[in-house]
């Protein structure tokens, strides 16, 4: 018996909304916005509460530590903290934004995973995404290539690669642009690959926005994973979505089992594809089942605005499926009607489960921005970190934690405070005691290399 485990960044003390990512429609909107971090962290537990209501399995990732003093450092601001913040912040507050950015958040982009049954050494591979994109989050990769390797140590069981190299190339968003489709958790199938651009050639239709991940990079990962010839496939996103505020392809599309559920204009050749994938599912002995919007029945506008297609469908314990989706698209007429037409139909989907992420949906992240997925035999669920793995207990105790560290409004300008940095500190170090994972933060071991690093 297999498992998906869902891995939920937990939000960080500085999350706030600095409009950094070009493409990305809600983070450009709502620049300069207010934040309310406690009430971020809260939605996204209230949202593994929910999850492991259900049944399925849930873990936490810490958040990075921000502002990112090693990288200020780096970059030659000297002395005490508050002095690298204030010299920073006077230097550059746009640069402070950078540094400081809680996106860690949106584990969905922390690695491409696949599982075991999938990769020729029966182990599972994690390659950390690069986020060569957008400056911000390319400075997450290191961090979460070690807690990938403090969550999974035991190399026995999995391997977790090095970041791709850092060039537009090999541009790597992580699991955003790829699902596995296949009969059901445990058995072999499809692992699907969406790409933006190809780098490497100039005669492609040229987007407004970028495409953030490319195909050299796809390609690479599934090489290095070792994935079954017959489970790769590569799609080609729509340029149309991507300018449309698709900048990942879990913008308007995802899949769980043999169910696909994504918008007619998320892919190019969308008839082909199609084809494609039955042709090749028929190897693996099932049959995809499409859940398709039109665009008369929902733009893709409409599908940006909603963010119905970036929900979490999960398979309960006794076979059905239920879909998680954003508040935003219960109000928005043309994604509800879809959702309902879905539960009406004969398909997996049995119910729909509306969350109000609120503060992480204002930067363009829904339920599926914030969760990686792990699918793992049970001896590999065994074998992980476990401390890490939530609980309602735990869960608890972390929101406890969550009420007495985070402040309750962050505007931009509140960044150039050193007490922020302090309070960041003081609440990391107390998370790496709740989820038992050692000095992990530079803060803590002062630039020695952390205990995970040497396995
Ligand atoms: O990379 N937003 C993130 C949202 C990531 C959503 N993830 C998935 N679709 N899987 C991004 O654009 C905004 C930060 C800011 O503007 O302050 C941000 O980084």
């Amino acid at each position: 018996m297999s498992v998906e485990l869902n891995i939920d960044g937990l939000v960080g003390p500085t999350h706030n909304y600095a409009g950094l990512s070009y493409g990305n429609v809600a983070s450009l909107n709502n620049k300069g916005v207010v934040s309310n971090p406690r009430a971020a962290a809260l939605q996204g537990l209230s949202k593994m509460r929910t999850l492991i209501n259900l049944g399925i399995p849930q873990a936490l990732m810490p958040p990075h530590e921000r502002p990112f003093l090693p990288m200020l450092k780096q970059l030659g601001f000297e002395g005490a903290s508050n002095n690298i913040v204030r010299n920073a912040w006077d230097n550059s507050p746009e640069l402070m934004a950078n540094l400081c950015s809680a996106s860690s958040m949106w584990t969905a982009n922390a690695a491409t995973v696949s599982p075991s049954r999938h990769c020729l050494d029966g182990r599972v591979h994690f390659t950390p995404a690069n986020l060569t994109a957008m400056p911000h989050r390319s400075i997450e990769a290191q961090t979460t290539r070690r807690i990938l390797k403090t969550i999974f140590r035991d190399t026995d069981y999995f391997e977790v690669h090095e970041p791709l190299p850092s060039n537009s190339i090999f541009g790597d968003e992580g699991a955003a642009n790829h699902n596995v489709l296949s009969r059901s958790h445990d058995r072999r199938g499809l692992e699907i690959f969406v790409y933006g651009q190809h780098a490497l050639r100039s005669n492609e239709d040229k987007t407004k926005f970028p495409g953030r991940q490319t195909f050299e990079a796809s390609e690479a990962v599934a090489r290095s994973h070792g994935v079954l010839q017959d489970s790769t496939v590569f799609i080609k996103q729509n340029p149309a979505a991507i300018d449309a505020g698709a900048f990942h392809n879990d913008v308007v599309g995802v899949a769980n089992g043999p169910v696909l559920f994504y918008h007619e204009q998320a892919f190019v050749n969308n008839s082909e594809l199609r084809k494609e994938l039955v042709r090749k599912a028929e190897t693996y002995d099932f049959e995809p089942i499409f859940l398709e919007a039109s665009k008369a029945e929902m733009s893709l506008q409409d599908a940006v605005k909603s963010y119905v297609f970036n929900s979490q469908i999960v398979t309960r314990a006794d076979g059905g499926m239920s879909i998680i989706l954003p508040g935003e698209a219960e109000e928005n007429k043309a994604a509800s009607r879809f959702v309902d037409k879905c539960i009406a139909e004969n398909n997996p989907i049995k119910d729909a489960i509306y969350l109000d992420l609120r503060e992480s949906m204002q930067n363009g992240g829904g339920p599926a921005c914030l969760r990686l997925r792990v699918s793992l035999t049970q001896t590999e669920l065994s074998n992980i970190h476990q401390p890490v793995i939530m609980n309602n207990e735990r869960l608890t105790k972390v929101e406890a934690w969550v009420n007495r560290h985070y402040r309750d409004r962050l505007s931009p300008s509140d960044l150039a405070d050193p007490a922020l940095v302090f309070e960041t500190q003081q609440a990391l170090d107390e998370l790496t005691q709740i989820l038992d994972i050692g000095s992990f933060y530079h803060f803590q071991y002062n630039g020695e290399p952390h205990w995970s690093e040497y396995s």
